[in-house]
């Protein structure tokens, strides 16, 4: 009797297993197709520069957010800033090292902008884009549609020169979102 009981029991957990192992497999396999697609879907979507991870690791006296809503610090300066499709306006394009500058970056724009205060060479001309992420001394990643970000930022007296006001999402940069600054001891 006992093991005529046993066969049942051990025929329909055989039966049942494969089953559940295949309900397994497809979870497994669902995850990872969102798990890709994901991934593709930011590598689309961000930065075109970014053909190797490690160059674009922020340097460590960078300051860089996702989303900042600070209030002025008291004695600033506020700057009015401008991202659309495909422009960049600002109302101060020259900076003194010292001061302390509160930056008000609105997206007027349909598309989501970036906020990044980039290096040009010393007499204007182009630098590569992944040298310019590398030295930037400000970002603010993915700024929505319709948002403001406000920050409040020094310049220091060593990074005094040329600069640009920039968005590096792919095709931004090449497209126009670039504004000339000068920051001067
Ligand atoms: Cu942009």
């Amino acid at each position: 009797m006992k093991r005529r009981n046993w066969i049942p029991i051990k025929e329909q957990y055989a039966f049942k297993f494969p089953q559940l192992m295949g309900r397994v497999l497809l979870l497994v396999l669902a995850l990872l197709i969102v798990v890709c697609l994901d991934i593709g879907a930011t590598m689309l979507t961000h930065h075109s520069t970014s053909s190797t991870p490690s160059a674009r690791t922020p340097q460590q006296n960078t300051i860089h957010y996702d989303d900042i809503e600070e209030t002025a610090v008291a004695g600033s300066v506020k700057v009015n800033v401008t991202l659309a499709e495909y422009t960049i306006g600002s109302s101060k394009t020259a900076f003194r090292a010292g001061t302390t500058y509160y930056f008000v970056v609105a997206n007027r724009g349909h598309d989501v902008h970036e906020f990044l205060i980039i290096p040009e060479k010393p007499d204007g001309s182009e630098l590569s884009p992944d040298l310019q992420y590398k030295d930037k001394l400000i970002e603010i990643e993915q700024i929505a549609p319709g948002t403001t970000m406000r920050v409040n930022y020094t310049f220091s007296p060593s990074v005094a020169g040329r600069y640009e006001i920039a968005c590096q999402m792919r095709g931004h940069y090449q497209a126009g979102m670039k504004l000339p600054i000068r920051v001067t001891r």
